[in-house]
């Protein structure tokens, strides 16, 4: 399953982790990279410090390659970015913004730059700046998401742009994984799989809440403020929508999701956490260690792409 995405990459396998929040550490990145994929960790907004030794953690645990995911609303976003060049990572995804400012630090470092775009518009703009590919992230994914959904999203900016494209949102399986295929991506980044993993530092609770959820559990705060999150409803959600209808200000809504994704990964709160995860989450049934994930979804898009 070679793509223009493994020979840029040097990876066995044409799938990327989401560099989720709180979840993509150390631990989990360095397992998606000894699967063969791409592991990733989430900057989030953590220290640089904090960085640095979380990359320090996956060399030790990984001789492949892997990323970090800059979420470029960090206050300490001008830091991660110069960390991600002084500890010699090779690949950078980011999100929640556009990236043109760290460009040329990074690709003068040699440094690999993956955008997540939400839009045509963008997918474009990323490419004219030097982008190497762009991930195009359809709303079924989870956390902060555009508007539109990943069916209609891939093949418009597949069409937009030369660079490879990598589908994002929605996509669990080998069916997921082929379909995106088939609308001209050349990779597929996979989150929510993830957080459901044997190798993911994240309460149980959580994850069972993952494993528990039904189709129609997904929910997405914030869209009436212009900070749409898709998480899994519970009290948390119910409380935000109350008041997101009532017209409370933007802080207080903000704060009770963001401030609350911790209390949910590392506490197991998932009655006032923000259960982060894309719509996709009722299509996963048990945890699976990162191995058994992706050797599934490439065996099983294997036999429905027949060589494609
Ligand atoms: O970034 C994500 N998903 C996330 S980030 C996150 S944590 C967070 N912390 C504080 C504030 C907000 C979130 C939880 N989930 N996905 C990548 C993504 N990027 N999805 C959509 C976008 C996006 C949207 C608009 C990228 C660029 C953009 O426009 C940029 C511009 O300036 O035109």
């Amino acid at each position: 399953m070679e793509t223009r995405i493994t020979k840029l990459l040097g990876i066995q396998y044409p799938i990327i982790q989401g560099g989720m929040a709180w979840v993509a550490e150390h631990t989990l990145a360095a397992a998606v990279s000894n699967a063969g994929g791409l592991g990733l960790i989430g900057g989030a907004s953590a220290s640089a410090d904090v960085i640095r030794e979380e990359i320090r953690k996956a060399k030790e645990m990984t001789e492949k390659p892997f990323g970090v995911n800059v979420m470029l609303m960090s206050p300490h976003a001008d830091e991660v970015a110069q960390v991600i060049v002084e500890e010699g990572i090779k690949v950078v995804t980011t999100g929640a913004g556009n990236p043109e400012k760290y460009m040329d630090l990074w690709k003068n470092a040699g440094v690999k730059v993956i955008p997540v775009v939400a839009s045509v518009a963008l997918a474009k703009r990323m490419e004219k700046y030097g982008a190497d590919a762009v991930i195009a992230e359809g709303c079924e994914s989870g956390g902060h998401i555009g508007e539109q959904t990943t069916m209609c999203l891939v093949p418009q900016v597949a069409d937009a742009v030369e660079i490879p494209v990598i589908a994002a949102g929605g996509i669990a399986d080998g069916r997921g994984f082929a379909a995106v295929r088939m609308l001209g991506a050349e990779a597929a980044q996979i989150g929510t799989r993830f957080v459901a993993s044997k190798e993911a530092v994240v309460h149980d609770n959580y994850k069972e809440r993952i494993i528990k959820a039904k189709d129609i559990d997904s929910e997405v705060t914030g869209r009436s403020n212009g900070h749409p999150i898709r998480v899994l409803r519970n009290k948390m959600t119910r409380e935000y929508l109350r008041l997101e209808k009532e017209g409370a200000p933007f802080e207080e809504l903000e704060y009770l999701t963001l401030g609350s994704l911790r209390k949910a990964v590392v506490e197991g709160d998932v009655v006032n956490g923000s259960l982060m995860a894309g719509q996709i989450a009722g299509l996963i049934k048990e945890e699976k260690t990162c191995e058994e994930i992706v050797k599934e979804i490439i065996t099983e898009a294997e036999a429905l792409l027949g060589g494609k």
